[in-house]
């Protein structure tokens, strides 16, 4: 019997159903669909209806193709949700992480609130989107959904809860709030109640693997279909991409490259060093019991919102064109730091990477090919700086790193990576986080008997493309202008 993994990251949405032949894993996608935000007013909302609604899709399909399912999990990406009023309605459309409503909240709340103490309870990295600080804005704000909440679910949660009805908390993406913590592994409360924030809104956390109900009979009944189980995957999408990392070694480093850029290794325990605070790492929940040790870079977002700006000028480029520009383009003539803050907003954002390289003195990029090639090369430096704090914080040393995730379809982006961090790239799989997820099903179901011997499958079922470094000498060369010309040194 087939099972079904849906993997909602926040540039696209897709359910994938997989079944194990022999030793071998098979996975097909069913349904794709593009996840795009809504602006409303001055709010940045996700389109929580539709995606529920892309989500039944994805059910139908199935059962056109008459596929029976045994199990259903859901990944989605981090900090976002909903809330529940005391009949259980949701309380309005959940807002996006990048909504401007999370502005000088972090700010604020680290005056009141040291920081040392904050990451110590919690081992998540300061993000002004992180669930903590969205809540906080709202507070501040006096909003009426606040006062009239009952529930608080993650975005996950919230969509396993409007196709189950159930509501239960999950490990991996709890600890994305900040407010989890990874020590008494449970909500840490005593912060909660400090920031002023409901206690009530946290409820029951399971882990990831945890069978937490069926489909609705709502659902089924809707959609001609019968009753399946459905589990709790790690639903956090980065979660869900590590448990599908195809390493050998228990002692890995990974990119899952996305929207989002997420580069670290896993551990067994949260570091809460000093050190980990200083380089804004985080520890967020995996699976079997895993933390993982990372730091978020800005990513793909970069290229995703200049294709965009692009686009609103009448100019439509596809990835392929995008990168097949940048190759052509010259090399190495100006970087940025991906994650200034200047990046997070939706926006121009060709014309914001133009203005930080005039002001950091650099040549200004100019067209979709030089664009790029900035972009990338700077994402590809920006590893090398990340994947050595990893090394030094975790007290690790890699041979390679494995990338997982849509990222991986850019073969530019692969090689300079292997290039930049002068080691291997092993690239595969693209859909890690479904495979994820399908995965910490399949260990529930007895399929596979722990989380390595599910690696192990993956490792046999997709294709893994290793880049050797290139041109380490130049690209040495470069990674040492591009900390001064960013002022990561
Ligand atoms: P998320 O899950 O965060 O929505 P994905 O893991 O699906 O993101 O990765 C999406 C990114 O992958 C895109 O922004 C794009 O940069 C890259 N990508 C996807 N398809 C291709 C392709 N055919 N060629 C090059 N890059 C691609
Ligand atoms: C990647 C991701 C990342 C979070 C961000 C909000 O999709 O889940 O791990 O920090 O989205």
């Amino acid at each position: 019997m087939s099972i079904l993994g849906y993997d909602l990251g926040a540039s696209s949405g897709r359910a994938m159903l997989g079944r194990i032949k022999g030793q071998r894993i098979e996975v097909e996608e069913i349904h794709r669909f593009s996840n795009d935000p809504v602006q409303v007013g001055s709010r940045l909302h996700w389109d929580i209806l539709r995606i529920l609604h892309e989500m039944k899709q994805g059910l139908l399909k199935t059962k056109h193709r008459g596929t029976e399912l045994k199990s259903i999990a859901i990944d989605t990406w981090g900090v976002d949700f909903g809330l529940l009023g005391r009949d259980g309605e949701l309380l309005g459309n959940p807002y996006h992480y990048r909504d401007g409503h999370t502005e000088g909240m972090m700010e604020k709340v680290l005056l009141r609130h040291d920081a040392a103490d904050l990451f110590g309870r919690t081992g998540i990295q300061f993000q002004p989107f992180n669930t903590l600080y969205q809540l906080y804005a709202m507070k501040e704000a006096d909003s009426s959904i606040l006062g009239q909440a009952e529930h608080l679910l993650l975005m996950p949660e919230l969509l396993r809860y409007l196709l189950t009805g159930e509501k239960h908390h999950e490990f991996s993406i709890a600890t994305t709030t900040q407010l989890y913590n990874p020590v008494q592994m449970d909500w840490d409360r005593a912060l909660i109640g400090q920031l002023g924030l409901p206690e009530k809104l946290f409820g029951q956390v399971v882990m990831p693997g945890t069978a937490v109900g069926q489909l609705r009979s709502t659902v089924t009944a809707e959609l001609g279909i019968s009753a399946v189980q459905v589990y709790a995957a790690a639903e956090h999408d980065t979660g869900s991409a590590v448990a599908a990392v195809p390493a050998l070694s228990p002692s890995f480093a990974y990119l899952s490259c996305g929207t989002w850029s997420l580069i670290g290794t896993e551990v067994e325990k949260p570091v809460l060093s000093d050190a980990a605070r200083a380089a804004n790492f985080t520890n967020e929940g995996g699976v079997s019991g895993t933390f993982r040790l990372l730091k978020n870079i800005m990513g793909l977002w970069l290229l995703q919102e200049s294709k965009r700006a692009w686009e609103r000028a009448g100019a439509v480029y596809s990835f392929p064109e995008l990168i097949e520009r940048a190759e052509a383009a010259p090399a190495f003539q100006s970087w940025i730091d991906p994650d200034s803050a200047v990046f997070l907003t939706p926006g121009d954002m060709p014309a914001r990477i133009r203005t930080w390289c005039a002001q950091t003195g650099q040549p200004v990029p100019d067209g979709p090919g030089e664009i790029t090639r900035c972009i990338l090369e700077s994402l590809a430096l920006k590893y090398r700086y990340a994947m050595e704090l990893t090394e030094q914080i975790s007290g690790k040393t890699f041979n390679g790193l494995h990338m997982v995730g849509g990222g991986i379809n850019n073969l530019l982006l692969c090689q300079w990576t292997a290039n930049a961090v002068g080691k291997p790239v092993w690239a595969g799989p693209a859909e890690g986080s479904a495979i994820g997820n399908l995965a910490v099903q399949w260990i529930a179901q007895g399929e596979f008997a722990h989380i390595g011997e599910a690696r192990g499958a993956i490792r046999e079922s997709f294709p893994l493309i290793t880049y050797e470094p290139q041109h380490s000498e130049i690209w040495k060369d470069a990674y040492g202008r591009y900390v001064n010309k960013t002022g990561l040194q």
